[in-house]
């Protein structure tokens, strides 16, 4: 299969986690993506990636096998999937092999490189969109593997110019890093917007959505204190689409009085068919290096109210696409999604301009050139042969 191909097109290897998860929503997406211009793509993981059609020619999907040996406390994940990396690179010639997501898929694909004879080595690209910096960066247990791994990289890329800064300050990573914002490309609800309105039982309010995976850093504690301050409190419906259980937070929903105010639905695959529902969208992370649910909800027409932290002002213009607010407090929060409750004109003018700067700026024809652009410069460039200076 790997041998005839079209002269420009190239064979690349994706390696990212397959759950739901933003990370692996861009992985997906842009594997799609660049198997409709015509590239040969093989994803690499322990899972097929949830959103990756089955029956596309040019998508590939190979499946690493863990072995939970006895001997083992824990099951190892990186060797088996640097030898699936290895076995995929060798077997399908790939080009570029591109990891998303440090740990532990950078340093797996560095190993599968080393196992491989040079004119079989793939350029390796690492990814970063997070927490592989800000959280596993700055421990002790991972930060200098994910040194080591960025210095051996051919290229690295991060998701936004704050996560850029962020790698050089936590990871000492002086090295180039390529900006490459996120993108997204909507799929057509199947259902109309009265539909799911009806199903969500919300008729004249406005529907507020919250798209996340519930972690800690999220804030969902500040988010269901600052609909809670909200004066009108029949003026809104607060949609939560939970990548996790949101029982965890019953507590909080009793305490604060919201049983009426919000609806939950978990682990949602087809999240077009909520946004488009929607008629905003709160988001109170404390940290986020692009936040992607954001540029989702942007594409349907939807201005956020976002708190100001990491990557977020590169994605909301503030009074134009959308309000950016302190983290922290519940007040200034409630002030800022109260403002567009009642002012609908405002609401929607923001709502619209947010929908053709996401397009402009984030779809994916403005986006995936990009990574099109980096493989086949570095494939016309010799590999790269970084020497370790010095102990971390
Ligand atoms: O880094 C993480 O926490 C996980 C990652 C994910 O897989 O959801 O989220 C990060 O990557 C997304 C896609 O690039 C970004 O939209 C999120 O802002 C980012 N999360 C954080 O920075 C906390």
């Amino acid at each position: 299969m790997g041998e005839s191909k079209p002269s420009d097109s190239l064979r690349i290897g994706i390696t990212c986690y397959p759950t739901v998860g933003g990370s692996g929503v861009v992985a997906t997406t842009l594997g799609i993506e660049l198997a409709q211009r015509g590239h040969e793509v093989h994803f690499i993981s322990y899972e097929r990636p949830f959103r990756l059609p089955e029956n596309s020619s040019r998508i590939h999907f190979h499946q690493v096998c863990v072995n939970d040996y006895g001997l083992f406390k824990y099951p190892d994940y990186t060797l088996p999937l640097s030898v699936e990396m290895a076995s995929v690179s060798c077997k399908y010639n790939l080009d570029v092999l591109h990891v998303h997501y440090a740990v532990p898929h950078a340093t797996a694909a560095l190993l599968s490189r080393c196992m491989l004879p040079p004119e079989k080595q793939p350029r390796i690209v690492t990814t970063l969109h997070g927490t592989d910096t800000t959280l596993l960066g700055a421990d002790p247990g991972y930060g200098p593997a994910i040194h080591h791994a960025l210095i051996q990289s051919d290229a690295v890329t991060t998701v936004s110019a704050w996560l850029k800064s962020e790698t050089t300050r936590v990871i000492g990573f002086d090295g180039p890093m390529e900006v490459i914002h996120n993108f997204y490309e909507p799929g057509t609800p199947s259902r109309s917007r009265d539909a799911v309105r009806r199903e969500l039982g919300v008729g004249d309010e406005v529907l507020i959505v919250h798209s996340s995976n519930l972690r800690p850093l999220k804030r969902v504690d500040l988010l269901l204190e600052s609909v809670a301050n909200i004066r009108d409190q029949n003026s809104y419906k607060l949609l939560v689409l939970a990548g996790g259980d949101f029982k965890q937070f019953s507590g909080d929903v009793k305490r604060l009085g919201l049983e009426n105010r919000i609806v939950v639905r978990e682990n949602v695959l087809e999240i077009e068919e909520y946004l488009q529902a929607a008629d905003m969208a709160l988001y109170t992370s404390e940290s986020e290096s692009f936040c992607l649910s954001i540029l989702e909800a942007m594409f349907f027409s939807c201005p956020s109210v976002a708190t100001n932290v990491g990557g977020i002002p590169e994605v909301i213009d503030d009074g134009q696409t959308g309000l950016l607010v302190e983290c922290g407090s519940a007040d200034a929060i409630a002030k800022a999604v109260e403002e567009l409750i009642i002012d609908k004109d405002k609401r929607q003018r923001l709502g619209e301009k947010a929908r053709s700067e996401a397009k402009r700026r984030f779809s994916t024809n403005a986006i995936i050139h990009r990574y099109e652009e980096l493989y086949r410069r570095l494939i016309s460039a010799p590999p790269t042969v970084a020497v370790v200076e010095g102990c971390r």
